[in-house]
C-alpha cells in the first residue's frame, strides 16, 4: 500500500527530518511503499521570503484565535494550494504528516484543502504539536484528520495502518527498545536540495532532569538512550550510505551517560571513524577529560541550555546545575577546540532586573569562550510543572505567549530579550 509521508512548511530547511526517515524505515519493512515529501523544502526553494515570513508567524498562531490565525497565513495560501497539488499528484489514499508547533497551522490548511477536494482520503497527524493538548482540540474542531497518534509514531502508525487495511493482525503498539531502533531511511529524500551536508540521528529520548519549563517530559515521559555500540554502528552505516559530512544528534541531551559518551567516543577513535558531530548536552555529565575524548572523536559543537547567570532563578527552574559548573565546562569545552553554543532564557517568572544583569554578567564575562549565544523569552509549554504550577508564581493567561505576573509581562520579557542581543551585538569578538 502506498502512504505519503509529509511535512509542512515550516521546519527545516538544511537537513532532512528525521521523523520522516524513521517512519519511513518502519513502514519499509513491513512491505508498505512510503513516498516522502518535505513540502517545506519545496516552499524554501521556491519563495524563501515567504517561507520566512511563515517562519516569523508561527510565533503568532493562537488556536484560541483560530480566525486571527488563519487570516495570518492567508497569504500563504497560493503557495500552500501547490502542495496540495502536489500531494495529489502522487495519487494516494493515505497522508500522514509530521507536526510541530510551527507548521501546524499550514499543514493544517493542507489537510483541510485535501479533504475539500477529496473527503475519502486518510489523513493522519503525528509529532510533538500533537502532544499539546489545546493544539490537538484545534485539530479536532477543524474535522479533517482522521487520526491523531501521540508519541513515538512508528508501531503506532503500523497499527493504524494495519487497521486501515483491514489486515486482523494485531500489532503491538507499546514503548519501543529504542536499541532495537531501525537505521533511519533517508532514501527519497532530495538530499542535494537540503542546505546542509549533514544528517540528523536521534541517541536517546526524553532527558533524566525534569526542569520547570521543559517539554520534553510532556513528549517522551521516559528517559532512554541508545547503547554506544548500536549509535557507532548506525552512524557507520549511515555515513557510506549517504556520506554525510556531519551528524546533528537530535536529542534533548546527547548520547545519554558519561560512561556512554565515553564508550561512543572509544569506538570512534578506535575504529578511526572519520566523522563529526554536533548535538545539545547538559555541563553536568561532563569533564576536562572527557571533552579531550570527545573531540578526539569528532565533536564540533556544543550547546548548552545555561539558562541564567543566577543561581536562584536556576534552583527554582529545577536545572539541578550550578552557574560556575557551566562556565567551566563551557571553557573546558573551549579549551578543547569544541565550539560552545550558550542557550539563555529570559523573563522567567520571578526573575528580577538584578538576575537579569547576572545573565548578561556571566555573558560579558566568558564571551571568549562562547562561539553563539542564543535566548528566547519564557514561554510555558501546556503539561510542564511550570504550567501547573502557574497559580503559585501569581501567572495570568498561562495558555498565552502574552502571560503576565508581578512585575513580569510580554514588554518586560522582550526588552531584556533585545538588551540580550545588544550585549551580543557590543561585546562581540
Ligand atoms: C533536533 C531538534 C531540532 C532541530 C531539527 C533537525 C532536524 N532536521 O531534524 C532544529 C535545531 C532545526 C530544531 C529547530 C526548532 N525546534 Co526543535 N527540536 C529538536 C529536538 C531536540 C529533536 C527532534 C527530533 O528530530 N527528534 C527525533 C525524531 C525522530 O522525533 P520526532 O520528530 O518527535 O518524531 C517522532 C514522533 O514525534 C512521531 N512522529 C513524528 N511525526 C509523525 C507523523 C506521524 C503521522 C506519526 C504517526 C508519528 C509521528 O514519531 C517519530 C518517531 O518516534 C526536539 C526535542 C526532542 N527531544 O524531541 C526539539 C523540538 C521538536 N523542537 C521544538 C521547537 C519549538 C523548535 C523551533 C520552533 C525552535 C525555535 N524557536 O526556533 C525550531 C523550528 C524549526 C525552525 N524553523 O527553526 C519543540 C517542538 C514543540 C512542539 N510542541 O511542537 C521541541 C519538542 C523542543 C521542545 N522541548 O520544546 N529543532
Ligand atoms: S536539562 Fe534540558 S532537556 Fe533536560 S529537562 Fe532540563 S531543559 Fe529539558
Amino acid at each position: 500500500m502506498k502512504v505519503i509521508l509529509a511535512i509542512g512548511p515550516i521546519w527545516e530547511y538544511k537537513r532532512p527530518p528525521l521523523s520522516l526517515a524513521m517512519l519511513q524505515a518502519t513502514l519499509k519493512n513491513k512491505g508498505y511503499k512510503p513516498k516522502i515529501l518535505d513540502l517545506g523544502l519545496d516552499l524554501y526553494i521556491k519563495n524563501k521570503f515567504l517561507y520566512k515570513y511563515l517562519g516569523l508567524l508561527s510565533y503568532l498562531y493562537r488556536p484560541e484565535f483560530p480566525k486571527l490565525s488563519y487570516g495570518l497565513i492567508s497569504i500563504a495560501k497560493p503557495k500552500l494550494s501547490l502542495s496540495v497539488e502536489r500531494i495529489f499528484k502522487e495519487n494516494s489514499k493515505i497522508i500522514c504528516f509530521t507536526t510541530y508547533k510551527s507548521n501546524i497551522l499550514p499543514t493544517l490548511y493542507i489537510a483541510s484543502e485535501i479533504k475539500k477536494i477529496d473527503p475519502r482520503k486518510i489523513i493522519i497527524f503525528g509529532g510533538p504539536a500533537c502532544s499539546i493538548k489545546k493544539i490537538r482540540d484545534f485539530i479536532r474542531k477543524k474535522g479533517v484528520v482522521d487520526q491523531i497518534i501521540l508519541g513515538e509514531g512508528d508501531l503506532a502508525l503500523l497499527g493504524t495502518l494495519e487497521k486501515i487495511s483491514k489486515n486482523k493482525k494485531k500489532l503491538k503498539t507499546r514503548q519501543k527498545d529504542i536499541n532495537r531502533e531501525l537505521l533511519p531511511d533517508f532514501s527519497g529524500f532530495d538530499l542535494g536540495n537540503y542546505e546542509r551536508k549533514s544528517l540528523p540521528y536521534s541517541t536517546t529520548r526524553g532527558c533524566y532532569n525534569n526542569c520547570e519549563f521543559c517539554f520534553d517530559i510532556v513528549l517522551w515521559k521516559k528517559y532512554k538512550f541508545k547503547k554506544a555500540e548500536k549509535i557507532f554502528s548506525d552512524l557507520k552505516k549511515l555515513k557510506e550510505l549517504y556520506g554525510p559530512e556531519f551528524f546533528l544528534f537530535a536529542d534533548s541531551v546527547i548520547l545519554g551517560s558519561s560512561r556512554n559518551i565515553e564508550d561512543f567516543c572509544d569506538l570512534v577513535i578506535k575504529y578511526n571513524f572519520k566523522i563529526g558531530w554536533v548535538g545539545q548536552i547538559k555541563p553536568s555529565v561532563l569533564n576536562k577529560n572527557l571533552l579531550r575524548k570527545m573531540k578526539t572523536a569528532g565533536c564540533m559543537d556544543l550547546s548548552f541550555g545555561i539558562e541564567s547567570g543566577s543561581q536562584r532563578i536556576l534552583d527554582i527552574m529545577k536545572k539541578n546545575c550550578r552557574v560556575q559548573e557551566s562556565i567551566q565546562i563551557m571553557k573546558f569545552a573551549n579549551e578543547q577546540g569544541i565550539g560552545v553554543t550558550a542557550l539563555f532564557m529570559v523573563g522567567y517568572p520571578t526573575e528580577t532586573w538584578k538576575d537579569f544583569f547576572k545573565t548578561l554578567k556571566l555573558l560579558i564575562n566568558n564571551k571568549q569562550y562562547i562561539t553563539a549565544a542564543f535566548c528566547s523569552p519564557t514561554s510555558i509549554y501546556p503539561g510542564t510543572s511550570l504550567y501547573l504550577n502557574a497559580e503559585k508564581y501569581g501567572i495570568k493567561n498561562r495558555d498565552s505567549s502574552f502571560w503576565y505576573s508581578k512585575n513580569n509581562n510580554i514588554f518586560v520579557r522582550l526588552l531584556r530579550l533585545g538588551i540580550f542581543i545588544l550585549t551580543i551585538k557590543i561585546f562581540k569578538k
